[in-house]
């Protein structure tokens, strides 16, 4: 029984071995190439974190498919961070600790001040963030996007839509009023988005009046449904929230009373075809798969911030979807038309802050 025993640990010792072994040899002569993306909040239900998922998981999939037989494969990781803000420093550091990832990908515009101490503990640990603005620092390469044109381009459309009458647009009101709902206050959100949803609304008509309104979290639905409600019950009758996952409870709500939506980030026309009344975007996914890609091709430049707008092809306002086509009145259509293009051509200038 002794030598039985003996035996059986013996081979388990032996097999074991060989993995490791394996295992080592392996990781010398093709070590992957390992990305890891750090979302700070969950994926599903965010556009930004969707959009940013899907253009890095394309870079690395085109990256590997043109690969020479031996080349290292580009291995992708992703960190959800989860919903409580406390935690995300730790997670991140505990991420770069591993010391085991060629880049780190994220986007946020909170996340520069939360990594820039970590760059100093690990000189050698490279980020990419998107939505995000820090110039300078050899360890991190930063995209942001001129979201006053975004946000201008939803003010814009909200305004003419509430001011239209009920044959152009059923669900408006006499009211001139329309509100944004917001997760939370950033200084992003208050010095940019709610002052460019204003400037687009009041550039329509000084008198349109702009409520502005907190959830307190990127995830409540049932809130954000309640809060749509009792606006709309003072008489807002278009909506546009930035408020991740939360944005289900505005949908829900918009098809409950009947009020209008101007969504946020990337096209979200069928989320609810006849209230979703415009679609401002970020091309999140072109620049998450751009970044990867230069990561992968040696030829990114640390240290470098960029900013891009709607001239760039980085913000748009979606003209050409059928939903938008058949649920926005045709003189509000051309109207908003005509903006975009004095934008578009540098006629009217709409600057980043
Ligand atoms: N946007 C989302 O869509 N989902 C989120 O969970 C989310 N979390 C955020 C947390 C913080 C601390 C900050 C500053 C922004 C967050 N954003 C989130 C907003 C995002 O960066 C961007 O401003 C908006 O999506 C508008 O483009």
């Amino acid at each position: 029984m002794k030598n039985i025993i003996f035996l059986f640990l013996t081979i388990i010792l032996l097999l074991s071995c060989i993995t490791l072994f394996s295992g080592c040899s392996k990781n010398n002569q093709t070590k992957d190439i390992e990305i890891a993306v750090f979302v700070p909040g969950i994926v599903s239900g965010s556009p930004v974190y969707e959009m940013l998922v899907q253009g890095i998981d394309q870079a690395i999939t085109e990256y590997n498919d043109s690969l020479p037989e031996k080349g290292k494969q580009a291995v992708l990781s992703i960190m959800e961070a989860g919903t409580n803000q406390s935690e995300w420093s730790g997670k991140m550091t505990s991420l770069v600790a591993q010391q085991k990832f060629d880049v780190i990908i994220s986007s946020n515009p909170s996340l520069p001040d939360l990594i820039v101490p970590l760059t100093e503990q690990f000189p050698k640990q490279k980020f990419i963030i998107l939505d995000a603005f820090l110039e300078g620092n050899p360890s991190i390469k930063t995209v942001r996007y001129n979201q006053r044109e975004q946000a201008y381009f939803s003010g814009y459309i909200a305004a003419l839509v509430t001011k239209a009458s009920k044959t152009q647009m059923q669900y408006a009101n006499s009211k001139k009023k329309i509100a944004l709902i917001a997760a939370q206050e950033y200084p992003v959100m208050n010095d940019i988005l709610y002052p460019g949803f204003v400037e687009g609304a009041k550039t329509v008509d000084p008198e349109i009046n702009v409520d502005f309104t907190i959830i307190g979290n990127w995830y409540d639905a049932a809130k954000a449904s309640e809060i749509s409600k009792a606006l709309y019950n003072t008489g807002v009758d278009v909506i546009l929230p930035i408020c991740g996952g939360a944005a289900q409870g505005v949908i829900a709500a918009a098809k409950e009373c009947g009020f209008y939506i101007t969504w946020f980030d990337d096209n979200g026309f069928s989320k609810a075809p006849g209230y979703i009344i415009s679609s401002s975007v970020v091309e999140q996914k072109k620049s998450a798969y751009e970044a990867t890609s230069d990561f992968l091709n040696g030829t990114i430049q640390f240290g470098t911030a960029e900013i891009l707008g709607i001239k760039d092809g980085y913000v748009d306002f979606v003209q050409d979807d059928e939903n938008y086509i058949n649920s926005v009145d045709e003189t509000i259509r051309n109207a908003v038309a005509l903006e975009f293009q004095r934008v578009k051509s540098g006629e009217k200038e709409l600057a980043s802050k």
